[in-house]
């Protein structure tokens, strides 16, 4: 059984987006981000970032005690190689898939995470900020367009890596993108949004957060924003 720290945000659905094309057998134990769950000394003694999703897995391939993980990328590169789906054994294509994995993990995640920042949840509307982060993101969907051109997924069959992108697309239109201007992206973006496992992990936030989507209520800021060494010292 895998027991999921989740809350249903872009890096949360990664894992649920898994999870439901695989059938695995899994446990949710929601992490409200906006309560404040995440500072919780049982959550930061295995997910020590204090950020969702970790896993833990209680039945390891190898028979051996749970094994305990945060970090997106590294919960998919895990259950891939637990189930031998949605990355190849093959070295070339696998480091295909895990270089585009990587390529989220470092560049679309973190940018459009400070695109929605500046763009949204900022009280003072800062121009170079909203520029800066407005036009990475642009440049990175120009990026993953182009690598779309030419194949139906990002990285040989449907893998780990659209996987990770997928949620990041999602909120196209509060990161100031339009898909029409990206064809390719859209394509894919639109068979994935189709898949029956895709729409199963998304019908999963509503459950866990009746208010998903919405934005943040300024209690809900005071917790996420504003974070210093003091909340992991606990
Ligand atoms: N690189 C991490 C990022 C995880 C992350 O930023 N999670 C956010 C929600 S999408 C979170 O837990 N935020 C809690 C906080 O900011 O305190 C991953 O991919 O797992």
């Amino acid at each position: 059984m895998i027991d999921l720290y989740y809350w249903p945000t872009p890096n949360g659905h990664k894992i649920t987006m898994f999870l439901e094309e695989t059938g695995l057998a899994y446990k949710i134990h929601p992490v409200n981000i906006g309560a404040g769950d995440q500072f919780k000394p049982e959550f930061l003694a295995f997910s020590p970032n204090n950020r969702m999703p970790a896993m833990i897995d209680r039945a390891p391939a190898d028979g051996g005690a749970p094994v305990k993980i945060f970090e997106s990328g590294a919960i998919l590169i895990y259950l891939a190689e637990k189930t031998g789906k949605f990355m190849p054994s093959d070295l070339r294509k696998r480091f295909d898939v895990i270089q585009w994995l990587m390529w989220q993990m470092g560049g679309l995640g973190p940018m459009a995470g400070q695109n929605h920042h500046f763009n949204v949840y900022a009280p003072e509307k800062l121009p170079y900020a909203i520029d800066r982060y407005i036009n990475e993101t642009n440049r990175l969907y120009g990026v993953l367009n182009k690598r779309l051109a030419d194949r139906e997924y990002v990285a040989g069959d449907y893998s780990i890596a659209d996987m990770a992108a997928y949620p990041w697309i999602v909120p196209y239109e509060r990161q100031g993108q339009k898909l029409e201007d990206f064809p390719h992206l859209k394509r894919w973006f639109e068979t994935i949004r189709a898949k029956p496992a895709t729409v199963r992990a998304y019908e999963l936030g509503p459950r866990v957060n009746s208010n998903v989507g919405k934005t943040f209520t300024g209690e809900q800021k005071k917790v996420l924003f504003g974070q210093t060494a003091a909340v992991v010292k606990g």
